[in-house]
């Protein structure tokens, strides 16, 4: 993005010591936000939070090497907002994985510093062409970011046409682990999953989940909270949602990664995605002149 359009943007939306506009890793246009309580990068490319960390801790939050990032590439890392489908488009063989918020350029509505030093950062999803090429469905997209010692993001979406339409989405939340070997999720027990490593839904065991090897499940019909513990970082990493009835968690393992060169050489070992999300069974209808919204928020707590 040229200097003039972020100095645009920086007298605008700009917060005197506390957010601006710059280039960030692979030349991204973002927001940077520095407060009391956390520091945080936002991609306007897909609205994408690149990193978090409270302050004093260690990031949350895990990104692709700066050499892997480029402007209207889809980022790996961060929190890529997967929408209106999610994976693999089910008649569009062109279409975008993921769907094509993630790889547009979103526009800042409203930024403020809120009393309790938290940072709110508002985005929306112009209606560009090459949506409604995909998706012929008059709608609204936006996001609030509430940036501090907790990260909160929600994702609303509003039916601003005269038909009802259907969505899926995720926010598809790239967690930085110490070793994902070593990690567990709890929260999921019980729950009944899609394993897409073959295609058979399974019930999730009581317990733990834990990771011996690459692991994309899709878990249906749940509200609950994860705390996704990391003995390595001693700590654990609350994730609340409203509005999300589908949990994905995300690992590639090594075979896998090793043909994914944005993962970089270990990068497999240092994340776990846990997805908050509306997929397949979960999928949204909204009527016209009705929105959805789907809240994160996310903790990170001492693992005593
Ligand atoms: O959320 C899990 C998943 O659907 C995996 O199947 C894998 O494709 C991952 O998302 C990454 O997708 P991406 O298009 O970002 O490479």
């Amino acid at each position: 993005m040229a200097s003039t359009e972020l100095s645009r943007l920086q007298a605008r939306f700009g917060i005197a010591g506390q957010l601006q506009f710059g280039h960030g890793p692979g030349g991204l246009a973002v927001v940077e936000v520095e407060n009391a309580h956390a520091s945080a990068q936002v991609a306007l490319q897909g609205a994408q939070v690149l990193s978090w960390a409270p302050r004093g801790a260690a990031p949350v939050l895990w990104l692709a090497p700066p050499a892997s990032l480029a402007p209207g590439r889809p980022i790996r890392g961060g929190v890529p907002i997967c929408w209106p489908w999610f994976g693999a488009h089910a008649s569009g063989a062109d279409y975008p994985s993921h769907g094509f918020a993630r790889s547009e350029r979103w526009e800042p509505v409203e930024t403020r510093a809120l009393e309790d030093g938290t940072t709110w950062v508002h985005l929306r999803l112009p209606r560009g062409e090459t949506s409604a090429r995909w998706w012929p469905h008059p709608c609204a997209l936006e996001l609030g970011i509430t940036i501090g010692a907790a990260l909160e993001l929600e994702l609303i979406t509003r039916n601003t046409g005269a038909l009802p339409f259907t969505l899926e989405e995720a926010l598809h939340s790239y967690f930085a682990v110490s070793d994902v070997g070593r990690v567990a999720v709890q929260g999921l027990a019980g729950g009944t999953y899609l394993d897409k490593l073959d295609g058979i839904r399974r019930r999730q065991p009581l317990g733990p989940l834990t990771l011996i090897g690459e692991t994309d499940r899709v878990y249906f019909g749940t509200n609950a909270e994860c705390l996704l513990e990391d003995p390595g970082l001693r700590r654990r990493i609350r994730i609340s949602k409203r509005g999300g009835r589908t949990t994905v968690v995300w690992n590639p393992w090594a075979e896998k990664a090793a043909r994914m060169p944005d993962l970089g050489a270990d990068g497999y070992l240092r994340m776990l995605c846990v997805e908050s999300a509306n997929v397949a069974d979960d999928r949204v209808t909204l009527a016209p002149g009705t929105e959805h919204r789907l809240w994160v928020r996310y903790r990170v707590e001492p693992l005593d």
